[in-house]
């Protein structure tokens, strides 16, 4: 029998690829505000919060507190208005089956995303009901690469994190998963989630439940 119990999905870059949508909402509010902002830079905003993702397009311009609110106020409504366009054609490869096949043996699976939109994304790819838990932005104050929400998440599967498997795609994602004592495994290249424990380079079409248990339990 494998250690493993859960699974702890995070959302944009492992289930569905939100990152397009909040790019897009980052390059509004910059280009309305005069200030540089292209894909390159927007890969360094990848699975951190709204806040520090406001800091790492700034790089360093000094803005008011009030400003900073309604800065990341407007992001976030240019935002919802991409959400509107999700479906559960937006799954990305091999998710649906990897979810599905993971409840069939019993494993629990879980979100666990830094995103305040978490839940509305969830609805609308149509995969609420299939988990056993979610945590998302709003959930722990400290977000990744702290630990605090993956432990957060393995509390309400009543795990300790040591017996979850947490799949992420950002650098802080996978810092976070491996300070909370969980098995990480990376989504995506290695000069990103290389300090994984597995690595998945094109995401979870690249293995089935059965091999991820066995090779996270052979480590
Ligand atoms: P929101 P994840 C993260 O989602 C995104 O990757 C990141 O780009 C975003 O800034 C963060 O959520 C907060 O999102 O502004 O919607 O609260 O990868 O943790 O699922
Ligand atoms: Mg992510």
């Amino acid at each position: 029998m494998s250690e493993i119990k859960a699974f702890i999905f995070d959302l944009d870059g492992v289930i569905t690829d939100t990152a397009e949508f909040h790019y897009r909402a980052w390059k509004r509010l910059a280009d309305e505000e005069g200030i540089p902002f292209t894909r390159e830079d927007n890969e360094a905003l990848r699975g951190v919060s709204r806040r520090e993702s406001l800091a790492r397009l700034l790089k360093g311009r000094p803005i008011t507190e009030e400003q900073a609110q309604a800065w990341m106020a407007r992001k976030n409504g240019y935002y919802q208005q991409y959400l509107t366009e999700i479906t559960p054609g937006n799954l990305l490869p091999g998710a649906t089956d990897f979810l599905a096949d993971a409840r069939t043996r019993g494993v629990k699976i879980a979100v666990g995303s830094a995103s305040r939109n978490a839940r509305t994304v969830l609805d609308s790819l149509q995969i609420t009901d299939q988990l056993d838990a979610i945590g998302d932005g709003y959930s722990v104050t400290r977000s990744k690469p702290a630990p605090d929400l993956f432990i957060w998440v393995a509390g309400r599967l009543d795990l300790p994190p040591g017996r979850c498997a947490v799949f992420e795609d950002a650098e802080a994602g996978i810092d976070a998963a491996l300070a909370a004592g969980a098995y990480a495994v990376g989504v995506g290249p290695a000069e990103r989630v290389g300090h994984a424990h597995l690595r998945l380079p094109n995401g979870l079409a690249d293995i089935t439940v059965p091999e991820c248990l066995e090779r996270l339990g052979n480590l």
